[in-house]
């Protein structure tokens, strides 16, 4: 019998490796071939599916709905979807949650990176911005971020490397039976 479909949903601040490890963990399930891999990462999202949204609670709720709703299509069709949007809200991850579980596996995956880690590295200077007010509602800084309590696996990109965190990801998928 085939395999069913899964979706693994990462979540965790803005620079925190969620679509580095997202795009490591694509490659390596694509190199194992067998299923379709969809890769749902938070900017190619908000620009193909959510141009029109903003960072308020109500358009990233929208923004998260939209992803778990394709990602449940995909899910059930047997796929493999890989998510990385921030989903800074409890409530909207268990929605989503719902919506695959009905289809298939969801595994959330926290990548924990420290806001002291990803505001040090702040790669794309969005922090210091955000510090100085010229970004509102920032995920971290001015606006919240709710932590998992239910993850299935939590990796953390400051001591581990991409590809290691990717690797754990993958030895989860084998020990729940998905691939
Ligand atoms: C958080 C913001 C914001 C605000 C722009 N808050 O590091 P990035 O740049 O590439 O990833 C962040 C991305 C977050 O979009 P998501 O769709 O993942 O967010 S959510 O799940 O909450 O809907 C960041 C950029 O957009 N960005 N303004 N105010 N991140």
């Amino acid at each position: 019998r085939a395999k069913q479909g899964f979706t693994v949903f990462f979540t965790g601040l803005s620079g925190s490796g969620k679509s580095t490890i997202a795009n490591a963990l694509m490659v390596k399930l694509m190199e194992m071939g067998g299923r379709p891999v969809t890769l749902l990462d938070g900017d190619v999202v908000r620009k193909h599916l959510s141009s029109e949204l903003g960072f308020s609670k109500e358009h990233r709720d929208i923004n998260i709905q939209r992803i778990g709703y394709v990602a449940s299509e995909i899910t059930k069709n047997g796929g493999i979807a890989i998510c990385a949007p921030i989903a800074p809200y409890t409530a909207t991850r268990r929605s989503v949650r719902e919506m695959i579980e009905a289809y298939g596996a969801f595994v959330e995956v926290h990548v924990a990176t420290s806001l002291e880690e990803c505001e040090a590295r702040d790669r794309k200077g969005l922090y210091k911005l955000a510090r100085e007010g010229k970004i509102k509602e920032f995920t971290g800084i001015s606006d919240p971020y709710e932590a998992p309590t239910n993850a299935e696996l939590i990796v953390d990109t400051k001591d581990v490397d991409v590809d290691h965190c990717a690797h754990q990801v993958i030895l989860k998928l084998e020990s729940l039976g998905l691939i």
